[in-house]
C-alpha cells in the first residue's frame, strides 16, 4: 500500500506500511489533531453507533460509549513483558519471548482491519518539545481510541514536526480485532520500544500512551536514562504564606488518587490560606534537574477517572471537570441524554439503560439476588485536565514542578498509622516497596486479603522489580536534594470496622504535617517503624473525630508489625539476588528495631 504521509520520517512511514500490510485496512488516516478532524470523527462514530452524542444543552461536547461486556477493565493476565531473557521481566510480570509474542499477535492482527480505517496518531507524553517528554505513535482502528487519545495526550501535526525526519518514538500498535478475549494480548517489548495490543477496546489496554507507554515502557527507559516513571499523582499545596510546595503520591488503583489530586480544602484550612493545585492524577515522570532536586511532570493531558462514587462531596473538582467535552464509558444512560452512576449527584433515575444497554431501574436484582448496577464499577470519564478548576499553572512547564515530598499508601484496616515519615531515603524506598492494600468487598477475592503492590507499580513495572528497587536506591544517591518520603493510610478502622479518619478534603490536615516536617517546623516521635506525629501537630480544628480516634490512628502495634515484617521477608525472597542488599538491610533493621 502506497502511503501519503504528512512527515518525512522514513522509519515511521515504513512502520505504518508494514503494519498496514499485516492488517489490510481499507484506508489510512493520519491524525492532525484539528477541530474539523475531531468533528468528522465524532460524526462518523455517532453514525456507526460507536458513540452516542449526549444532551448538548446539559452536557455539551460529551459522548457516551459502551465497551464489550467482556472488555471493561485492564487484562493483567493477558499483559506481557516480552524481553529476550525471561529473568529481565522478573517474577511479578507475565513473560513471553519476543519471537513467540510477535508470532501469536501477528496471527490475530492479520487482515483484522479489512474494511476498516487505520488511524495513525502521533502523540507526545508531556509538553511537546520538553526534554522530559517522549513521543509515541499509535496505530489503531478505533475512533473511540483516537478521541480518547486526543484528550489524554497531546496529538497531531505539532508532534510530527517535533519528531522531524529521524526522531525516536515508541511504536504503539493497537487493533480491536474481534474483541474476543481469546484473541486478546497486551504485549510490551521494552528492548525495542514497542507495544502491540490486540483484541481489547478498553482504556488501559487500548490507550497505549497511558499504562503501556507512560509506565511499563517508560519505567524501563527511566532505568536506562536515569529518571523515574511512577504511578503517582502530583499536587501543589499553596500554603498560607503563598508558597506552593509539590507532593507526588503513589497508591494502588482504587485508593482515591484522583480525589487527592484535586482535593478541596475543608473550610478551616481554606480560611488559614491553603489552596490545592492539580498537576496530575495518575502518572509522574521525575528527573533530577540542574538544582540537584527531583522535578516531575504529568505526561498526560487528561483524566481517565473512575465514575462511580464521584460526586460533589467526594470530588467537587472532578464533577466540574466533566460537564463538557467528556467521553463517558460504561456508565448508565438516562432518557434525557445525560448519564448516571452509583454515587452520582442528584436523584437515582427512575429508569435508564445500564452499562450493557439493558433497561434498568432501581431495585433490580440478578439471579443470585444481588442488586444490579446501572454503571459498571469500573466505568470511566475521560476529560481534559484543562477543565479542572484546580489546574496548576505549571502544567505546560517543560521542567514540571519540584517535588518536596513523596507519599506512599494503601488500604490497611488495622496496621499502618495515619501517617509516618521514613528515617531517610532508603527507608522511604523500603516503605514504598512494602506497600500493600487489603481487598474491599468491591474487588474480586477474599475481603481483607493483602495484596503487596510495591510503589503501586505491581501491574505497571516494565522490568525486574528487584532492579527497579535498586534504581530507586541509586536515584537517592544521585539526588543532592532528596524529597522526604512518607507513608499514609486513610483507611484505618476501629474494632467495629468503622473508618477512623474522614478522608477526602480532610486529608489536607495530614499534608500540612508532611510539609511542616519537610521544613523541620515540627518535631516527631521516633518509633520502630518511622517518625510519627505528635497528635497535637495534626490540626483537627472543626473536625468531630470519635473520642480517642487520633490516638488510635497514630498507634503502633508491635506484635502486628512483627508479623508484617515477616511477610516482607517472605515477599522479598522471590526477587532472589536481584533484590538490592540495601533493601535487605532495611528489612533486618526493622526486625531489630521491633525487638
Ligand atoms: C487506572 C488504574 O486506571 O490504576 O489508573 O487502574
Ligand atoms: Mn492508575
Amino acid at each position: 500500500m502506497k502511503i501519503k504521509a504528512p512527515t518525512q520520517h522514513k522509519k515511521l512511514i515504513q512502520w505504518v506500511q508494514e503494519m498496514a500490510r499485516m492488517t489490510r485496512p481499507e484506508k489510512i488516516v493520519w491524525i492532525d489533531g484539528s477541530e474539523e478532524e475531531k468533528k468528522k470523527l465524532e460524526e462518523e462514530a455517532v453514525q456507526s453507533g460507536e458513540l452516542v452524542r449526549l444532551n448538548p444543552k446539559k452536557l455539551p461536547g460529551c459522548f457516551y460509549h459502551r465497551s464489550d461486556p467482556s472488555d471493561v477493565a485492564r487484562s493483567e493476565n493477558l499483559t506481557y513483558i516480552c524481553t529476550q531473557h525471561k529473568s529481565d521481566a522478573g517474577p511479578t510480570n507475565n513473560w513471553m519471548s519476543p519471537k513467540e509474542a510477535y508470532k501469536r499477535a501477528r496471527k490475530i492482527f492479520s487482515g483484522s482491519m479489512k474494511g476498516r480505517t487505520l488511524y495513525v496518531i502521533p502523540f507526545s507524553m508531556g509538553p511537546v518539545g520538553s526534554s522530559f517528554s517522549k513521543v509515541g505513535v499509535e496505530i489503531t482502528d478505533s475512533i473511540y481510541v483516537v478521541l480518547n487519545m486526543r484528550i489524554m495526550t497531546r496529538i497531531g501535526q505539532p508532534v510530527l514536526d517535533q519528531l522531524g525526519s529521524d526522531g525516536s518514538f515508541t511504536k504503539c500498535m493497537h487493533g480491536k480485532a474481534d474483541l474476543n478475549i481469546g484473541h486478546r494480548l497486551i504485549l510490551h517489548f521494552p528492548e525495542e520500544n514497542t507495544i502491540w495490543s490486540v483484541g481489547s477496546g478498553y482504556g488501559g489496554n487500548a490507550l497505549l500512551g497511558k499504562k503501556c507507554l507512560a509506565l511499563r515502557i517508560a519505567s524501563y527507559l527511566g532505568k536506562r536514562e536515569e529518571w523515574m516513571a511512577e504511578h503517582m499523582l502530583i499536587l501543589g499545596i499553596e500554603k498560607p504564606n503563598g508558597q506552593i510546595q509539590y507532593v507526588a503520591a503513589a497508591f494502588p488503583s482504587a485508593c482515591g488518587k484522583t480525589n487527592l489530586a484535586m482535593l478541596v480544602p475543608p473550610e478551616g484550612m481554606k480560611k488559614k490560606g491553603y489552596r490545592i493545585w492539580t498537576v496530575g492524577d495518575d502518572i509522574a515522570w521525575m528527573r533530577i534537574d540542574t538544582d540537584g532536586g527531583l522535578w516531575a511532570i504529568n505526561p498526560e493531558a487528561g483524566f481517565f477517572g473512575v465514575a462511580p462514587g464521584t460526586n460533589s462531596k467526594s470530588n467537587p473538582n472532578a464533577v466540574l471537570s466533566i460537564q463538557k467535552n467528556t467521553i463517558y464509558t460504561n456508565v448508565a444512560l438516562k432518557p434525557d441524554g445525560t448519564v448516571w452512576w452509583e454515587g452520582a449527584d442528584g436523584e437515582i433515575p427512575e429508569e435508564a439503560l445500564d452499562w450493557r444497554g439493558k433497561p434498568w431501574k432501581p431495585g433490580l436484582v440478578d439471579e443470585a439476588g444481588n442488586p444490579l448496577r446501572g454503571a459498571h464499577p469500573n466505568s470511566r470519564f475521560t476529560a481534559p485536565i484543562s477543565q479542572c478548576p484546580s489546574i496548576s499553572f505549571r502544567l505546560e512547564q517543560h521542567h514540571g514542578v519540584p517535588i518536596s515530598a513523596i507519599l506512599f499508601g494503601g488500604r490497611r484496616a488495622r496496621l499502618a498509622p495515619l501517617v509516618m515519615e521514613s528515617f531517610d531515603w532508603n527507608h522511604g524506598v523500603y516503605l514504598g516497596a512494602t506497600v500493600a492494600s487489603e481487598k474491599t468487598a468491591a474487588a474480586e477475592g477474599v475481603v481483607g486479603e493483602v495484596r503487596r503492590d510495591p510503589m503501586a507499580m505491581l501491574p505497571f513495572c516494565g522490568y525486574h522489580m528487584g532492579d527497579y528497587f535498586k534504581h530507586w536506591m541509586d536515584m537517592g544517591k544521585k539526588l543532592e536534594k532528596q524529597p522526604r518520603i512518607f507513608h499514609v493510610n486513610w483507611f484505618r478502622q476501629d474494632k467495629d470496622g468503622q473508618y477512623l479518619w474522614p478522608g477526602f478534603g480532610e486529608n489536607l490536615r495530614v499534608l500540612e504535617w508532611v510539609l511542616n516536617r519537610c521544613e523541620d517546623k515540627v518535631a516527631a516521635v521516633k518509633t520502630s517503624i518511622g517518625y510519627l506525629p505528635n497528635p497535637k501537630d495534626i490540626d483537627t480544628t472543626g473536625l468531630s473525630l470519635p473520642k480517642g480516634a487520633l490516638h488510635e490512628l497514630l498507634s503502633v502495634n508491635i506484635q502486628d508489625w512483627r508479623a508484617e515484617q515477616e511477610e516482607h521477608e517472605k515477599y522479598f525472597k522471590q526477587f532472589g539476588n536481584r533484590l538490592p542488599t540495601e533493601m535487605w538491610r532495611e528489612c533486618h533493621s526493622l526486625k531489630r528495631r521491633l525487638g
